[in-house]
């Protein structure tokens, strides 16, 4: 026990080494799958040995359930505001004002002003306690759980203090920025507007493992309160933060007096592009913390800092046309195609119009002189019109009615902002919907992969995904990097496929709103493919769990000639599209019973035992609880049987599992 105790102690000092390395210097000392194999380790003494798990492991920074609502936390030193300078000579009135009241040169030390969330930070003997967002300053709200998931932040420091009060600016990264919006466009949810308000809505999820898939960073930039360590200068503020293992943005400057101050603050100004977060600025703040005293502050913002903010990056261009493009999950969104400019460092001639009711909102028309920025430094905007520049000539926007990739409607579910384009087969999203088809939750095709599904479409061997079915071994041997034997495999692997269940099947053809639980129950209703073109919405609405929004895209997906057309050749091909109801979920020999599969079973692979535990009425888990059943032991398992063990669950051979199964001898 004690070497265990000595392991899980060591597994979290290195893990916390090497993300300090990995996430704060930006220096990884090993490799990912090292690190992988670190955690991996760690999780699995915590699991044996619950008692050993405390909130500042590594381990321990996505909580669990999400919360009702934010409590609030009275900020024990209030957090300013700061005044803004817009000019040069808005920061040299500053100077004057600060050098009338301080004694001899005054200087300064600038930092890059973060375009993100400010939070306050508690550590108690060196365990991150709690994290506040600013709120107004005097009071804001408790957002611990999803501070913890930011993973440059340490849950525990490298020094141990008393007590340590810090603020410092949560934001997210311009790519991942741009990344989430891509994603939300994708599933017709509204943009975010720039990193800021991205950040701020990640921050304030009530759900800490939304937050988590955010990818937050965080750097601190302000001792707020300290037990046991005096600091004098702003210098020693962000020296002391870095000792202690804290992010600290890392191009702050002393500037001996205001004109190196203003030098900064030219070199940014033009720099900015260059790095990976958007800056909107820099903050120049009095170097000596006993001078701050003095200084002190107004009721709003302290007199011995200014933010001086960058004058936005905006051009004036013209709007020559606007393109609809199709993207990977059938949003169609308007493109505004530019007169060339050059904006925040690059060559801006598209730009994103979002959705065409924002467009229309703006009044934006083909002809205008338009406005274009960056949102967070990034993604090129269309702001708005020059209405007074008109001539006449200008035309509105008119929303496609037509998929311009494939002709089919456009359809619009209710309480999306996004236009779709719902033929699966459409080639702008064919590859995706092939690969979604093959994977392991649906129709489970070994070997039909990105790269594969791209080459069928790229060479017109599939137009759908009933094509599929329609390949030949020798086809597909002369595709490259594709030998007899993988091409065989593959013949095989399709072959198989076509005995899955229709609640796979439903789930493959990736109906919007119809995950694999869904599909589930509407098989389990209407066990025939066959049924689904006459449903109302009064028969999908009258099933549990199925609301306003699943029925209305069911409706639209067999409402489309084209789907029904290729449901026709699956069926053409062989495909099942029948829920088998002898066996079903209800009435199975293993109705109910929770099953866990662990090591290698000789005579089917552990998805084929998953499948024949479903189709008797069985359900899966992927972990070992006191609800487990039986936990199925093949050869090399892992630490699922001993676990089954300690909780006295009852594991079953391969041989008594096919005997359970009906299998035994076949
Ligand atoms: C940002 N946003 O990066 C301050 N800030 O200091 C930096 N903000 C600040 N300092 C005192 N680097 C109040 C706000």
């Amino acid at each position: 026990m004690e070497d265990v105790q000595a392991r899980v102690a060591w597994l979290r000092e290195e893990i916390r080494k090497h993300d300090y390395q990995y996430y704060v210097l930006d220096q990884p000392l090993i490799s990912d799958a090292e690190y992988d194999r670190l955690v991996r380790e760690l999780l699995e003494l915590e699991r044996q040995h619950p008692e050993l798990v405390t909130p500042d492991s590594p381990t321990r920074r996505v909580g669990g359930e999400p919360l009702p609502g934010f409590r609030q936390v009275r900020h024990r030193v209030p957090l300013l505001s700061l005044d803004n300078a817009f000019s040069e000579a808005e920061i040299r009135d500053f100077h004057r004002r600060v050098s009338e009241r301080v004694e001899g040169e005054v200087s300064y030390v600038t930092e890059l002003k973060m375009d993100g969330v400010s939070v306050a930070l508690v550590y108690e003997n060196g365990v991150l306690v709690s994290g506040a967002t600013r709120g107004d300053g005097a009071v804001g709200e408790d957002v611990t759980a999803n501070v913890r998931t930011i993973r440059s932040l340490p849950l525990r420091l490298r020094q141990e203090l008393p007590r340590l009060e810090v603020r410092g600016e949560v934001y997210l990264a311009k790519e991942v920025f741009a990344r989430l919006n891509q994603e939300r466009e994708e599933r017709g949810e509204r943009t975010f507007a720039n990193p800021r308000n991205a950040a701020a809505g990640s921050l304030r999820q009530l759900d800490p493992r939304v937050t988590a898939g955010r990818s937050l960073a965080v750097v601190l930039y302000d001792v707020l309160y300290a037990e046991g360590v005096t600091l004098a200068t702003q210098q020693e503020v962000l020296e002391f933060l870095a000792r202690v293992g804290l992010p600290v943005e890392p191009h702050y400057r002393f500037c001996p007096g205001v004109e190196e101050v203003l030098a900064f603050c030219r070199e940014w100004q033009q720099r900015r592009h260059e790095l990976a977060y958007d800056i909107d600025g820099v903050v120049i703040k009095l170097d000596s913390l006993p001078a701050r005293e003095l200084l002190g502050s107004t009721v709003k913002s302290p007199r011995w800092a200014i933010a001086y903010k960058f004058p936005a990056e905006e051009k004036v261009t013209r709007l020559l046309t606007v393109e609809a493009n199709v993207g990977r999950t059938g949003v169609i969104t308007p493109t505004a195609i530019l007169e060339p400019v050059t904006l925040a460092g690059t060559v801006v001639s598209r730009a994103s119009l979002h959705n065409f009711d924002l467009a229309r909102e703006k009044d934006i028309r083909v002809g205008d002189l338009v406005v274009v920025h960056k949102a967070g430094d990034i993604i090129p905007e269309v702001v708005g019109p020059l209405t007074e520049s008109r001539t006449g000539n200008e035309s509105e926007l008119v929303p496609p009615e037509r998929c311009p990739v494939c002709g089919s409607q456009v359809v619009r579910f209710s309480g999306e902002v996004a236009l779709r384009c719902d033929n699966i087969n459409c080639p702008a999203r064919l590859v995706e919907s092939l690969v979604f088809f093959a994977s392991r939750d649906a129709m489970d095709i070994e070997g039909l992969g990105p790269a594969l599904a791209a080459q069928l479409v790229e060479k017109g061997m599939v137009r759908n995904v009933a094509d599929l079915y329609y390949l030949s071994a020798e086809q597909l041997a002369e595709l490259p990097r594709m030998g007899k034997k993988s091409a065989a495999n593959l013949v095989r692997a399709l072959e198989k496929s076509k005995a899955r269940p229709l609640h796979r099947l439903l789930h493959a053809l990736g109906i919007r709103h119809v995950g694999l639980k869904s599909a589930r129950l509407l098989a389990a209703h209407f066990p025939d493919i066959d049924l689904f073109p006459g449903l109302s919405r009064e028969q999908l609405t009258a099933l549990p769990e199925v609301g306003e929004k699943m029925a209305e895209s069911v409706m639209a997906f067999f409402a489309e000639p084209r789907n029904l057309e290729t449901i026709e050749r699956l069926k053409a091909a062989g495909v099942n599209t029948r829920e088998p109801v002898a066996g079903g979920v209800q009435t199975g020999p293993l109705a109910g019973k929770v099953f866990v599969l662990t090591g290698t079973l000789a005579s089917m692979t552990r998805a084929e035992a998953g499948a024949l535990i479903e189709s008797l009425g069985g359900k899966t888990s992927s972990s070992v609880s006191r609800r487990t059943d039986y936990v199925v032991a093949g050869t090399d398992p892992g630490s699922k049987l001993q676990v089954a063990r300690e909780l006295g669950v009852t594991v079953l051979g391969e041989e008594e599992f096919l005997r359970l199964t009906g299998r035994a001898g076949s």
